[in-house]
């Protein structure tokens, strides 16, 4: 008798790493690459990534400046970013989450250099907390969505240097309303910490959306996600999450890549051809959700990469 192919899925979350994750919100860290390989890709990738001729966002008057916009989607242009995102050891983790069929639908650095605030506490569901229109929708009956965020360590992240920090369970009741505006203001930080060093949003004051002015993350139940570079962690969005500052202690930078996935019945940047937040402004014309696992995409999600802008396909779980 011939044997059905069923694709093997080496790296399906277990029952009980799924009970965790469903209690936590968070799973993780997984080991990606060796330190040693990671610190070689993320030297040859910093320097590729400084020639945007192929990034899909050329309108440089409106990013520059707006850093944020900036680091957005280059696994749209990039080779190594591009495998990066379908690597099957992060999609089968993703896929045991949220089923087969598989979108990334955006990708972020976040870089922090050497006296950068650390990142304050949020939530997303829909990512319309900084443009004021969602960015993904779940299906109407759904209370609220969010994605699942992969966020791998380029670099080491330390406390000295801005690991991150989440608040475990808090991801099933959202404590701030996307519905409402924050104001933009590069400069501003939105705290200082006991030891001097600050926090804040990336220009936007995250608290202007709490739905309770005043309710407080408690943050003494807050744990930091130490990580060596190489490895990364899977998170919901809509998890109480956060990161350290970087102090200065070390002249190091610290680098996250976040990858952001959402089954493909969620609606991708629905009803817009453009991105406004951080001071900038996008369009999404060459813009495509990569479709990392499954086989089904409705019609409604018609903006599909299947290659690179350099021509590379990207490789399907
Ligand atoms: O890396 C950071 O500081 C923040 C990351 C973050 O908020 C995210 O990946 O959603």
């Amino acid at each position: 008798m011939e044997l059905l192919d069923t694709p093997t899925r080496q790296f399906a979350l277990s029952q009980q790493e799924l009970e965790s994750f469903r209690t936590n919100g968070f799973i993780g860290p997984f080991t990606l690459y060796s330190p040693e390989e990671m610190r070689e890709h993320w030297k040859r990738a910093r320097l590729r990534l400084l020639d945007r001729s192929a990034a899909v966002y050329q309108d440089l008057d409106a990013i520059s400046g707006a850093t944020n916009i900036a680091n957005y989607d280059r696994h749209l242009d990039d080779d190594f970013l591009a495998d990066h995102i379908t690597r099957p050891e992060i999609c089968e983790r993703v896929a045991s989450i949220l089923g087969p069929d598989l979108l990334c639908w955006r990708s972020e650095f976040f870089p922090k250099y050497p006296g950068d605030e650390g990142t304050d506490w949020h939530q997303a569901d829909t990512f319309a907390n900084a443009s004021g229109t969602p960015q993904i929708l779940w299906p109407e009956h759904e209370e609220f969505g969010g994605t699942i965020t992969v966020w791998t360590a380029f670099t080491d992240a330390t406390l000295d240097n801005g690991a991150l920090q989440f608040i475990p369970g808090t991801q099933n009741s959202m404590n701030y309303d996307e519905t409402k505006r924050m104001k933009y203001d590069p400069e501003q930080a939105t705290g200082v910490l006991k030891d001097g060093t600050r926090r804040g949003f990336f220009g936007y004051d995250y608290r202007e959306l709490q739905i309770d002015r005043d309710w407080k993350p408690d943050e003494s139940k807050a744990q930091s996600m130490v990580m060596q570079a190489g490895q990364f962690i899977v998170f919901w969005s809509t998890l109480m999450h956060a990161s350290h500052p970087h102090n200065g202690k070390s002249q190091e930078m610290r680098m996250g890549f976040a990858s952001r996935y959402v089954p493909s019945m969620v609606k991708v940047y629905p009803d817009t051809d453009y991105v406004e937040e951080y001071g900038g402004k996008i369009s999404l014309e060459r813009y495509g959700a990569v479709q990392v696992a499954g086989d089904h995409v409705p019609a409604y999600n018609s903006r599909i990469a299947t290659h690179t802008t350099r021509g590379k396909p990207f490789k399907r779980n």
